[in-house]
């Protein structure tokens, strides 16, 4: 079984994988270990990665970048419909509602949603997995920032499942991060002494979050997760794309914002001059040739004088999401062991600096800032394959916002509501509540606090509890419901289960049986409810009240629970992705197959026209060589003519033909090479 740990990056992705000496992170077929979020969709074939990048400007409408956002939210959005004002690329409304997008491909018109084209980006990171570990993935941990809601959890979920991927958890970035940094620690301190706090900051191109844990030796607590998801690295761009147009409205009367190509080609740019910045203080050029109307252009800009002037709006909000976590997490400054930061925008001096400033402290990099998270999931995958041995080291994270669950009442008007998890809560944890109820109710589930929320809905989810019918007497029936919030942060009504009195005179047999008595004494036989902390389980399991036994006997019967989620998709949907992605890779496989049988006959021509004038000159007439030349000529300009897109069956009837011209001469040759040789040995024995 494979262990296989994936950053899901907004630019970049990461691959970590568990071998026996180790966590490593793996490289693509173009020997990178980064693979770039971006998928080109071509006429016969799509590119995945490094190859989509590099179609960025030229296949401006059919080349995806920039959709790790776009997961799990209405296409009437407010964020969506800002990025859809600046991406190059059409975002079109799916039938439920959610968010698509529309492009050419096998020149037709298509329109995906974007857990399918997460779903491709997957599928190629799948495919490098297998193909570096020489064995079939499917099981692994993907990230995802720390502030997604359970709609956009549920959204990347299914993108893995149209993948192929079993994604036993959804890890929070920082929370990988975290984990990256203290499994291999050898001195952390012992359980009963005073944890080491460790600040972890990531900054990367679409968000920044922060997050304050707690460790002890085998163990990390989150302690707080707060975040900015809207300042990342290509804020930073957008800034000095923002100053360059306008400098080349009034320098070149250009107008850059209405030119895709050309803006595409500036953002480019202003990434790479972001990054020299980094390094170099003094003034550094921006040049780019042929820009737009044949015009090239060049200017400068300064770090200190100019850039951090730019971005002082952006650098400004690098401190409130430190502030509410040290708040959040109740600590001061001095109970901070080290703050350790990753993610590309943190190489960005001003921003280290508000940092190590917050925090009166130098600032530690000890992690690799491109990779920690992917060595983090994958750390965690190892930790939940049953297949691999490694360290135990038990993780609690939190939930990001606190969660409140809704019901009608059956006597009253009107509603009554309970917050269920509390922002910070510990995470992955169950709770029981006690409702007592004639007949089947409703649940809801939302976000407490909307407006803490970076998401314009604060839904989650409604269930129903099923099969409620009063007692025989005619009394409230005792509903226990279990909620949870589970490995992946998501919200669930995990359970519902109806509890019967009993007669219980000398009936010891506890099989189907719950002890009850401690809550039926404290319960009111009305429609109120009670909230029960069960406890908090790393692992996905089942929890099991531990109650003391007492007299009263029970007798606890499920009821199903009609759960609608907001914005799921449905199994149906999901599955006609997943035979939609199957066939899009064999699609794939067939054009590679079929361009390297093109790929076969160019060569094949290429070697034989060397051979004819070099080692097969003395094994073939003068006449002969002509007349071979000629076809290898006429084949070479079929190859540009007619023989450009033609089946694969094409060119290798084409190289075989070429084979029975090439094939007799070859093995002349070839005779004549190994027969001095063959003396030669005979020689020898001899
Ligand atoms: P996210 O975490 O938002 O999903 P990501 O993980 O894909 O995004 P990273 O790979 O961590 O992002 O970081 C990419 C960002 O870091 C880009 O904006 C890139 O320009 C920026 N970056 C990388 N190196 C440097 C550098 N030396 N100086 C400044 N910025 C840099
Ligand atoms: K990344
Ligand atoms: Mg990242």
């Amino acid at each position: 079984m494979s262990v296989v740990g994936i950053d899901l990056g907004f630019l970049n992705c990461y691959i970590g994988v568990a071998r026996s000496g180790g966590i490593e992170t793996i490289a693509n077929e173009y020997s990178d270990r980064c693979t770039p979020a971006c998928i080109s969709l071509g006429s016969k074939t799509r590119a995945i990665g490094n190859a989509a990048k590099s179609q960025i400007v030229t296949n401006v409408k059919n080349t995806l970048h920039g959709f790790k956002k776009l997961h799990g939210r209405a296409f009437e959005d407010p964020y969506i419909q800002a990025e859809r004002a600046k991406l190059p690329y059409e975002l079109q409304k799916m039938p439920n509602g959610s968010v698509g997008v529309k492009v050419r491909y096998l020149d037709e018109e298509r329109l995906f949603a974007v857990e399918q084209i997460t779903g491709m980006l997957l599928a190629k990171l799948k495919e490098t997995s297998e193909s570096a570990l020489k064995k079939p993935v499917a099981d692994c941990v993907i990230s995802v920032p720390s502030f997604f809601t359970d709609t956009e959890r549920r959204s990347v979920m299914a993108a893995a499942q149209i993948a192929g991927l079993n994604c036993l958890k959804l890890m929070n970035e920082t929370t990988a991060v975290a984990l990256a940094y203290g499994i291999y620690k050898q001195d952390l301190p012992a359980l009963e002494e005073k944890p080491r706090n460790v600040v972890f900051v990531d900054m990367g191109h679409s968000a920044y979050q922060v997050s304050i844990c707690a460790f002890n030796k085998g163990k990390l607590k989150v302690l707080a997760t707060t975040f900015d998801p809207f300042l990342g690295g290509r804020n930073f761009d957008e800034a000095l794309v923002d100053y360059f147009s306008e400098e080349f409205r009034t320098k070149y009367k250009l107008n850059v914002k209405e030119n895709p190509r050309a803006l595409l080609r500036l953002y480019q740019e202003c990434e790479k001059l972001k990054k020299l910045m980094s390094a170099n203080a003094s003034d550094l050029p921006l040049n780019i040739e042929c820009f737009m109307n044949d015009l090239d252009v060049s200017s400068k800009m300064n770090r200190y004088t100019q850039f951090e002037q730019l971005c002082a709006a952006l650098l400004s909000r690098v401190e409130p999401p430190l502030r509410a976590a040290m708040e959040q997490a109740k600590l001061q400054r001095e109970d901070i062991y080290g703050i350790e930061i990753v993610g590309g925008a943190t190489r960005i001096p001003a921003v280290k600096e508000q940092i190590s400033n917050f925090f009166c402290k130098e600032i530690s990099t000890t992690l690799n800032a491109d990779e920690a998270v992917a060595r983090g999931c994958a750390l965690q995958c190892a930790i939940l394959s049953p297949a691999f041995k490694v360290r135990e080291f038990s993780i609690t994270d939190v939930v990001p916002y606190s969660i409140t669950l809704r019901w009608k009442s059956s006597y009253e008007e009107g509603t009554g509501e309970c917050e269920v998890f509390s922002k910070n809560h510990a995470a992955p944890f169950s709770k029981v509540i006690t409702f007592h109820k004639k007949e089947p109710f409703d649940l809801e589930a939302f976000y407490t606090h909307p407006h803490e929320v970076p998401y314009p809905d604060s839904r989650i989810g409604r269930f129903t509890i099923q099969n409620v019918g009063p007692q025989h007497d005619g009394d409230n029936s005792k509903v226990k419901v279990k909620v949870r919030v589970n490995i992946h942060g998501l919200f669930s009504v995990a359970n519902a289960s109806i509890i019967e009195k009993q007669n219980i005179e000398g009936d010891h047999s506890d099989a189907p049986m719950d002890t009850e008595s401690s809550i039926k004494n404290q319960g009111r036989e009305d429609d109120s409810l009670q909230l029960q902390t069960l406890q908090a389980s790393s692992g996905d399991k089942q929890d099991h009240p531990s109650l003391p036994r007492a007299k009263t006997k029970v007798k606890s019967i499920d009821l199903p629970i009609q759960a609608s989620l907001y914005r799921q998709l449905g199994q149906d949907l999901i599955n006609c992705y997943i035979e939609n992605e199957g066939k899009m890779i064999m699609q794939d496989k067939l054009e590679k197959e079929r361009n390297d049988a093109k790929n076969a006959v160019e060569e094949y021509v290429y070697d034989f026209r060397d051979k004819l004038c070099g080692v097969f000159e003395k094994f073939i007439t003068e006449e002969d060589t002509n007349k071979l030349t000629l076809m290898l000529e006429d084949t070479e300009n079929w190859l540009y003519e007619d023989g450009e897109d033609q089946p694969k069956q094409v060119y290798m009837d084409k190289l075989q033909e070429l084979r029975k011209f090439g094939q007799p001469i070859q093995e002349r040759y070839m005779e004549h090479e190994e027969r001095p040789k063959v003396l030669n040995e005979l020689g020898k024995k001899i």
